[in-house]
């Protein structure tokens, strides 16, 4: 098989965003025959609209500070068919994480959605292992269920199943997290793992740590390999380890870097590493993706090398996967029932009650007493805004994003409010205004949200052990035509 297969189902398609202008309140469409309509314009015109779109048998124009009976009456004459709004119309975002709490029920997260990995079977017993160096794995997670799971001891960073920080435990998630009815669901649920520590929360490795790792993946079984790290300046006794591990038929994948900038990252940067860069939910690159040339040499020398530079990308951006226990915060919001797309932004602590409106919350309102405050962003700080609903005696506070997308925000390092506080989707606005009853959740939690080309590295190693475990007769190898 050609891993490049794996990779080119893998790359993104970069989609220009549509431009995010701000909706037009004042735009309406004008229906009329098309041999009048010079005349009605010219009076829109006049009256100081300025026309947005020139039909077939209408156009549509907008009418600054005017609402429709306003522009039904400067439009006051006998060709005009119709007047109406004209209504909004937004793209949707073409993958989410399914909506709600992944302590209570299991959350397809949107990167497997958008790699297709939920349409084919992960085959266990087909002999797959994925050795994850890294910095150890909370194995208490209730999505790490599976007995296939060793490790190694260090005597540097210590047991291997105690978590040195929450990364190790998010990555190893994203690659294999247990498709049950809790949490997340990995790329390649319950493929065997085999697990290296090389560092913890605040520390670092070398690269002869990672040449040493590679041997104890080879000697655990493993086929693939994966290293969300990496660092400048490539080391002649890890690149050989690498190449070593891929000419017996491994696959390495590596993150590509999250400077945002050409720099190569090595190990990712090895011709015998897969270089993995991080995409959105819209299929736009990360800005934060590393990008180095696939050129080498210069002049009549230059060399063109697709080992060098990104090979794949994934999801990577705001990626929900499992953490150590307790060490992340999760926000839940549901109205009437339905769960809707949020983010935690401050305060744990649950709360269920009737909505309230409360504009941009910037007075206290004692309409809010007991109630689910529910506020517009703009104007006032979100601290100020849930410190009103708090005063108010609001028991929650859900603020509404003014433009497209889950409003991420927090309410800074001098908060003294202590009402659970959540970020909406401007979409969902409606849904928070009608409901009868709003539950707000947020608390600590096995499962939270990470950025980096470090989420999207272990998406391709699973989905390389999710594709090489339905195709086991193939050899797997880096160095293959393209
Ligand atoms: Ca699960
Ligand atoms: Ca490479």
């Amino acid at each position: 098989m050609k891993v490049t297969k794996i990779a080119s189902a893998l790359a993104a398609l970069t989609l220009s965003a549509a431009a995010c202008a701000q909706a037009d309140d004042s735009r309406f469409v004008i229906q009329v025959d098309n041999n009048s309509k010079g005349v009605v314009k010219a009076l829109a015109v006049q009256s100081g609209a300025e026309i947005k779109v020139d039909g077939e048998g209408f156009f549509a124009a907008s009418f600054p500070g005017m609402d429709l009976s306003q522009v039904k009456g400067v439009l006051n004459n006998p060709h005009v068919k119709l007047i109406e709004k004209d209504q909004i119309r937004k793209p949707f975002a073409l993958y989410n994480d399914d909506a709600g709490n992944p302590m209570t029920s299991q959350l397809t997260p949107y990167a497997v959605y958008q790699s297709q990995a939920n349409q084919v079977p992960f085959i266990a017993g087909a002999g797959m292992k994925v050795c994850v160096i890294d910095s150890g794995l909370d194995r208490s997670n209730p999505d790490f269920n599976w007995a296939g799971i060793t490790g190694d001891y260090d005597p540097g960073t210590g047991d291997w199943n105690v978590n040195g920080g929450p990364h190790g435990t998010h990555v190893a998630g994203t690659i294999g997290a247990s498709d049950n009815e809790f949490g997340v669901v990995g790329m390649a649920p319950g493929v065997e793992m085999h697990i290296i520590k090389v560092f913890t929360e605040r520390g670092w490795a070398y690269s002869s740590d990672l040449a040493h790792a590679t041997n104890l993946c080879s000697q655990a079984g493993a086929n693939i390999i994966n290293m969300s790290l990496g660092g400048g300046g490539s080391n002649n006794v890890e690149a050989n380890a690498f190449a070593e591990f891929s000419a017996n038929g491994g696959l390495i994948v590596a993150a590509a870097g999250n400077d945002g900038n050409s720099a190569a990252s090595y190990p990712a940067a090895y011709p015998a590493v897969m270089m993995v860069g991080a995409n959105d939910a819209d299929n736009n690159i990360a800005p934060f993706s590393q990008f180095p040339s696939c050129s080498s040499g210069r002049g009549k020398r230059a060399t063109f090398d697709e080992t060098i530079c990104v090979e794949a990308t994934a999801g990577g951006v705001q990626t929900l996967s499992t953490y150590p226990a307790g060490m992340a915060d999760i926000a839940s919001l549901s109205a009437d029932g339905t769960f809707y797309a949020s983010a935690g932004m401050e305060n744990d602590g649950e709360a269920t009650a009737a909505g309230y409106f409360m504009g941009t919350a910037e007075a206290v309102d004692a309409g809010a007493q007991g109630r689910i405050c529910v506020i517009d962003r703009g104007n006032i700080s979100f601290h100020d805004k849930v410190a009103n609903c708090e005063a108010s005696g609001g028991v929650g506070a859900v603020i509404v994003n003014n433009v497209d997308g889950v409003l991420y925000g927090t309410l800074g390092d001098m908060n003294s409010t202590s009402i659970p506080a959540i970020g909406a989707d401007l979409a969902d606005r409606d849904a928070f205004l009608n409901a009868a009853s709003i539950s707000v959740s947020v608390t600590p939690s096995a499962y939270g949200y990470m950025s980096g080309t470090s989420m999207a590295s272990p998406a391709v190693a699973g989905v390389a052990a999710l594709v090489w475990s339905n195709h086991t007769g193939v050899v797997v190898s880096k160095s293959v035509t393209h």
